[in-house]
């Protein structure tokens, strides 16, 4: 990343890349997101129960669309917190150490709450983790509108931010993008305390996996001049998935989220970080458990300014048309696929971009073979 004059992409990327840093230990590893059989979640599983015709909350629309289009509630709040790209202080890959001020900085990341944003709601099959990097999988089926309530809770930078979806079918005023040419648009610069409601339908094209993330007004960690984003890299962004009644039932569902942090925009950091999740290195980014014969899905998203290769060792899968072990994602695109498990054993799951595997972009796949 980039402060102007702009210097070689490469160039800058590699230079700040070297110096790797040592430290000390901690622990931790991320929880891993199960998916649900197709067909919409039960209402009693859900912590709220709306009265019949009323707007459901997240967890009502999730896989599937065997029900007629729903409005689908949910309550997001940016918050800010300490957050540690490794807690385990350990690159498990290269056999490096970090202690915690290396790898910890002041995040900012979105986080689905009960009504008027009371309390955070627990992380869930649907949902994933909830704990702010990355924010909430919001889930609609085709037909279904989200009517997203958001909340600037950002009290540490004070920064506006707001809400831009990928994919789905909205106004304007639903966008969420601040411009310069524009700055009094609705919902671009949400300002910190305060909030604005998005609306977003879930069109037959939207089906498939979409990133959404904060594109509000430019700011800068360090000095001008600004740089669009930083809301994102600090850790605004998630996964939207939309489903239609052709979309096949899995066993395991996999969000993964791809973005880097570069120690020359958030200072607080001792070099740079690639991640999955907001996690860097084996065993602090997710460890995905399956058993062999299950029907797995990955849905990959990638932001920032880096290109993915995204690799899992040991499997194949089709993509457009032919078979894949590693596909490409570019900044805001994603992926979406499907296997069944068919190759026990631990395997490593990893960006491969030579760089961005060592600054983090690595984790782990087991396996475990059926009946045993
Ligand atoms: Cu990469």
């Amino acid at each position: 990343m980039t402060r102007l004059p702009r210097p070689s992409f490469a160039l800058s990327r590699t230079a700040r890349r070297r110096g790797l840093l040592k430290g000390a230990l901690a622990g931790g590893a991320l929880a891993v997101i199960r998916a649900r059989p197709s067909g919409r979640a039960e209402a009693d599983t859900l912590p709220l129960t709306p009265a019949s015709g009323a707007p459901r909350p997240a967890y009502a629309c999730t896989l599937g669309a065997q029900q007629a289009p729903q409005l689908c509630e949910y309550w997001i709040q940016a918050d800010a917190f300490q957050h540690n790209l490794v807690p385990n202080g350990r690159d498990g890959l290269m056999g490096m150490d970090y202690n915690d001020g290396q790898t910890s900085y002041m995040a900012v990341g979105y986080r689905a709450f009960t009504p008027n944003w009371e309390q955070p709601l627990q992380g869930s099959d649907d949902l994933g983790a909830n704990s702010g990097i990355p924010g909430p999988v919001l889930r609609a089926a085709v037909g279904d509108t989200l009517r997203v309530h958001f909340r600037n809770n950002d009290t540490h930078y004070g920064f506006p931010h707001s809400m831009h979806p990928h994919g789905l079918l909205y106004t304007p005023e639903n966008d969420g993008a601040w411009t310069a040419r524009d700055p009094q648009k609705p919902g671009t610069a949400v300002a910190a305390g305060e909030s604005y409601t998005y609306e977003w339908t879930a069109a037959a094209s939207s089906v498939g996996t979409w990133l959404y993330h904060d594109h509000s007004v430019p700011k800068s960690l360090i000095a001008d001049p600004p740089m669009a984003e930083l809301g994102a890299e600090l850790g605004l962004f998630g996964i939207i998935a939309v489903t239609d009644d052709t979309t096949p039932a899995v066993d395991r569902e996999f969000c993964l989220f791809m973005h880097d942090l570069y120690q020359a925009d958030i200072p607080e950091l001792g070099q740079d970080f690639d991640c999955f999740n907001g996690r860097a290195f084996l065993e602090n980014t997710p460890t995905l458990q399956v058993v062999e014969g299950e029907r797995v899905r990955f849905r990959i998203a990638s932001l920032g300014n880096e290109f993915h290769a995204f690799h899992l060792h040991g499997h194949r899968w089709q993509y457009n048309g032919r078979y894949d072990d590693t596909l490409v994602l570019g900044p805001a695109t994603t992926v979406t696929f499907d296997f069944v498990e068919d190759s026990p054993g631990e395997w490593l799951y990893h960006c491969h971009v030579t760089e961005h595997m060592m600054g983090g972009m690595a984790g782990l796949y087991r396996a475990q073979p059926a009946g045993g």
